[in-house]
C-alpha cells in the first residue's frame, strides 16, 4: 500500500522521461499495459477482503487517472517537439539559386506566343479565347465571307459533317484564322474592345512555310472615333518591342481582306544576305502581318453600329515570326516533336517573357 506513492513516482518519472512519442508508448505500456504494474495492481484486488478492495480501488482509480493526465500531457508535448524538429528540418531556403540542370525547353512557338501576349498585356489588350471547331458563320459569314468566296474553297478549309443536317452550310470548320473570336467577342461585349486572340489554326497546306495546324494572332481594337493612324501607332510599338530595338523601318502597302477596308499589309526593313536576314537595317522589306480598319459589315455582324464605333483589326503568324527571330528555316520541324530540335531551339522554362524583365530575358541562363 504505501509503496503506491513509490510506485506513482516511478511512472511519472518514467512519463516525463520519455524524449520521444515510442519511449512515450513504453512507459504508457509499463504502467497501464495488460501487463502493466497498475494493471497487475487491479487484478491483485480480488483477493483483497472487502473493505480493502474499496479503498485500494478508489486509490488506484485516482492514481491511474493521474497517470493518464501526465500521459496526454507528456505525449502533446512530444509531439510538438516533434513537429517542431520536423518543419526545422524541411525548412526550404527560398533564397537559394535556382538550379541550372532544367532539362524541359519551351518550345519557340511557346516563346513567341508569351512574348507578344506580354507586349499587346502592356499596352492594355487582354486576351481573348474561342473553340477550335466554328460554325461556318463566326468563321466567315460573319467576317463579310459569303458563300461564294474564294477562301471558303473545299481545298483550303477542313470542314467537320453536321450530324443533325445534310445541308453543307451547316457543316462545321476547324477555324481557319482566329478572327471567330473577334466576332464572339463583339457579340458579347460593348466597346470599348482591346483584345488579342492568339491561337491555333488550321488549313490544308503543307510546305517548308506551311503546315495544316498553325498558329495566329489577330488584335481587335474598337472604339469611338478610331483611326488608321492608331493603327499604325500601336503596330509601330508592337515590332519595335518584339525586335526589341529603338528604331525599325516600316512601310505599309495596299492590300485586300474581306474583313478589312482599307487593308494593309506591314513591312520592316531589313537586310537580305545569303546566309544572314538582319531586322532593322538595309534596303530590304519583309512582310510582318496584315491589317486594317474592321468592315462596317463585319461590325454590323458583331452587332455593333458602324456609324457609332470604328475598329482596326491585324493579324499574324505566330510560327512564321518563329522563323524569322530564331531563324528556323523549315516550319515542319516546329511539330515533329524531335527532342534534338527542342534542345537546339527551345528556352529555359525558369526564363518568362515580360516587358519589364528585357522581353527574350536570356540574361543569366544559357538558351
Ligand atoms: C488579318 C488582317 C487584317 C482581322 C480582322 C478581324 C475582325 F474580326 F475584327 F474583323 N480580325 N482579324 C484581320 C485583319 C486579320 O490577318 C492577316
Amino acid at each position: 500500500m504505501e509503496n503506491l506513492e513509490s510506485l506513482k513516482a516511478e511512472i511519472l518519472a518514467a512519463i516525463a522521461q520519455a524524449q520521444d512519442l515510442k519511449a512515450w508508448d513504453e512507459a504508457r505500456v509499463a504502467a497501464l499495459g495488460k501487463k502493466g504494474k497498475v494493471t497487475e495492481l487491479m487484478k491483485g484486488m480480488g483477493a483483497l477482503p472487502v473493505e480493502q478492495k474499496i479503498e485500494m480501488g478508489k486509490k488506484l482509480n485516482v492514481l491511474k487517472a493521474e497517470i493518464e493526465q501526465a500521459l496526454e500531457n507528456r505525449r502533446n508535448e512530444l509531439a510538438e517537439k516533434e513537429m517542431n524538429e520536423k518543419l526545422a528540418k524541411e525548412t526550404i531556403d527560398v533564397t537559394l539559386p535556382i538550379r541550372d540542370e532544367v532539362q524541359g525547353r519551351i518550345h519557340p512557338v511557346s516563346k513567341i506566343y508569351e512574348e507578344v501576349v506580354a507586349i499587346f498585356g502592356e499596352m492594355g489588350f487582354e486576351v481573348a479565347e474561342g473553340p477550335d471547331i466554328e460554325d461556318q458563320f463566326h468563321n466567315f459569314n460573319a467576317l463579310n465571307m459569303p458563300a461564294n468566296h474564294p477562301a471558303r474553297q473545299m481545298q483550303d478549309t477542313f470542314y467537320i459533317p453536321n450530324k443533325n443536317s445534310d445541308d453543307f452550310d451547316d457543316s462545321y470548320v476547324v477555324r481557319t484564322h482566329t478572327s471567330p473570336v473577334q466576332i464572339r467577342t463583339m457579340e458579347s461585349k460593348k466597346p470599348p474592345i482591346r483584345i488579342i486572340a492568339p491561337g491555333r489554326t488550321y488549313r490544308s497546306d503543307y510546305d517548308a512555310t506551311h503546315t495544316p495546324m498553325f498558329h495566329q494572332v489577330e488584335g481587335l481594337v474598337i472604339d469611338k472615333n478610331i483611326t488608321m493612324a492608331h493603327l499604325k501607332g500601336c503596330l509601330y510599338d508592337f515590332v519595335k518591342a518584339f525586335f526589341e530595338l529603338d528604331e525599325i523601318p516600316v512601310r505599309y502597302r495596299p492590300s485586300y481582306f474581306p474583313f478589312t477596308e482599307p487593308s494593309a499589309e506591314m513591312d520592316i526593313g531589313c537586310l537580305k544576305t545569303k546566309s544572314e536576314l538582319k531586322i532593322g537595317a538595309g534596303t530590304d522589306w519583309l512582310e510582318i502581318l496584315g491589317c486594317g480598319m474592321v468592315h462596317p459589315n463585319v461590325l454590323r455582324a458583331g452587332g455593333i453600329d458602324p456609324d457609332e464605333y470604328q475598329g482596326f483589326a491585324f493579324g499574324m503568324g505566330i510560327d512564321r515570326l518563329a522563323m524569322l527571330k530564331y531563324g528556323i528555316p523549315d516550319l515542319r520541324t516546329f511539330f515533329e516533336s524531335d527532342v534534338r530540335w527542342l534542345k537546339h531551339y527551345g528556352f529555359n522554362p525558369l526564363d518568362f517573357s515580360s516587358m519589364t524583365g528585357g522581353l527574350s530575358n536570356n540574361g543569366g541562363s544559357a538558351r
